[in-house]
């Protein structure tokens, strides 16, 4: 019999690419989507309307985190198998302009979600997108399940509550709940304010001339990129274990934003030399001398989290998670995709 899911969170990059996993796999899949003036549904228009024509269930429900009415009047409509809860303000400098906004959605949300599951006898999976910000500024690299925690962002904050609030009513109430400590991912649908992606349409915008410069802020955080068309599948192996549990998901490898930056510009074409240091530094084009990258103060955090590298070990043990996708892949589908895009006068990469 076919299993229900329902994702919070579905219109965001994670969620597009779980729909199409899960869909794949056989559920009747429904998500909540908040109401905005504009509708926010490209990254899953296409995934809506395969599943129209091959009679799937794909439904969208109207519903907010903050707003526990809504989540309680659809979890007990849908009464879902799992919940994979991706719903989030995901933007971690964002969240020292928003931190209240964020701490409702991000840690709050997800108490809303638990209190419907308990009040109400609803037996599910329970999957939350936990981060590998909680470990912040951490005293050790790689980090794996035992690194304490040490978040540097109301972000981070809200996201060890929720990340706390699943480990109690697990071991309070026996609930299926597992956090997956997600490092980085990253895909042709990223949201275009996070760095890799802000890099590769930038870098395409400028290649054909509609943009002058790529601005940035600190060109050597350290983060773990990985794809995310591999990371929902470990979000989905979570909730197949009997034993619900928490796992680091990361690929290993750290690489610095000034790392990608120069792999993407190779994909269009350009090689960045780097010349002046901190907020002077910009990145040039060899051949034709044209400035490429300046770096601007705005875009630097008030408190940066350090070398972010996971240990995967875990996941790669017990749940049989690997990561597909390298560095270089990552960085050439991204770069590629924005080429295209940009080239073609599109607006939403479909890969
Ligand atoms: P994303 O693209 O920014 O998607 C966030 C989703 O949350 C969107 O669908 C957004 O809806 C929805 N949302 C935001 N506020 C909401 C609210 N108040 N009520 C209902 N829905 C709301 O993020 P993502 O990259 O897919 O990440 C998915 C989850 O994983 C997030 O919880 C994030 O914090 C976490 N995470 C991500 C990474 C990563 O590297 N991507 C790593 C670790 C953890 P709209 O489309 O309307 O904005
Ligand atoms: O792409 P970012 O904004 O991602 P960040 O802050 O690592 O957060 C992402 O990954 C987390 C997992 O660790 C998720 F939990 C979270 O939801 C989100 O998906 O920034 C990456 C690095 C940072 O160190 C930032 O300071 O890039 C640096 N950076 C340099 N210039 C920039 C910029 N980041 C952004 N967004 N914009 C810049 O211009």
């Amino acid at each position: 019999m076919s299993r229900t899911a329902l994702i919070t969170g579905i219109t965001g990059q994670d969620g597009s690419y779980l729909s199409e996993l899960l869909l794949s796999k056989g559920y009747h899949v429904h998500g909540i989507a908040r109401r905005t003036s504009t509708l926010s549904r490209g990254r899953i228009e296409r995934i809506r309307e395969e599943a129209q024509r091959r009679a799937l269930t794909y439904d969208l429900h109207y519903a907010d985190m903050s707003d526990a009415g809504s989540l309680t009047r659809i979890l007990l409509k849908v009464r879902p198998d799992e919940v994979y809860n991706l719903a989030a303000q995901a933007h971690v400098a964002v969240s020292f302009e928003q931190p209240e906004y964020t701490t409702d959605v991000n840690a709050v949300g997800v108490l809303r979600l638990l209190e419907v599951f308990r009040t109400n006898g609803i037996p599910v999976r329970f999957y939350q997108a936990s981060s590998s910000e909680l470990f912040g500024a951490a005293d050790s690299s790689p980090q794996d399940e035992t690194t304490a925690f040490n978040p540097a962002s109301p972000y981070a904050v809200s996201k060890q509550f929720g990340f706390s609030i699943v480990k109690n009513y697990r071991d309070a109430y026996g609930m299926h709940g597992c956090n997956g400590i997600l490092f980085n991912h990253e895909s042709p649908r990223r949201g275009e304010n996070f760095v890799t992606r802000k890099i590769t349409l930038g870098l395409a915008r400028i290649r054909y001339g509609f943009q002058e410069v790529l601005s940035l802020g600190n060109l050597d955080a350290t983060r773990d990129w990985g794809y995310a068309g591999d990371y929902v599948d470990a979000m989905w192996r979570m909730l197949q274990c009997e034993m619900a549990d928490d796992y680091v998901v990361a690929t290993g490898k750290a690489h610095t934003v000034r790392d990608f930056i120069e792999k993407a510009a190779r994909v269009a074409e350009y090689e960045i030399e780097w010349r002046g240091e901190g907020v002077g530094e910009t990145g040039v084009d060899r051949k034709s001398g044209k400035t490429l990258v300046s770096v601007n103060e705005r875009y630097y955090r008030p408190l940066e989290s350090t070398r972010l590298v996971g240990n995967a070990a875990k996941a790669r043990q017990h749940l049989g998670w690997v990561p597909t996708m390298d560095f270089e892949g990552l960085v050439q589908l991204m770069a590629t995709a924005d080429l295209r895009t940009v080239r073609d006068g599109g607006s939403v990469t479909e890969v």
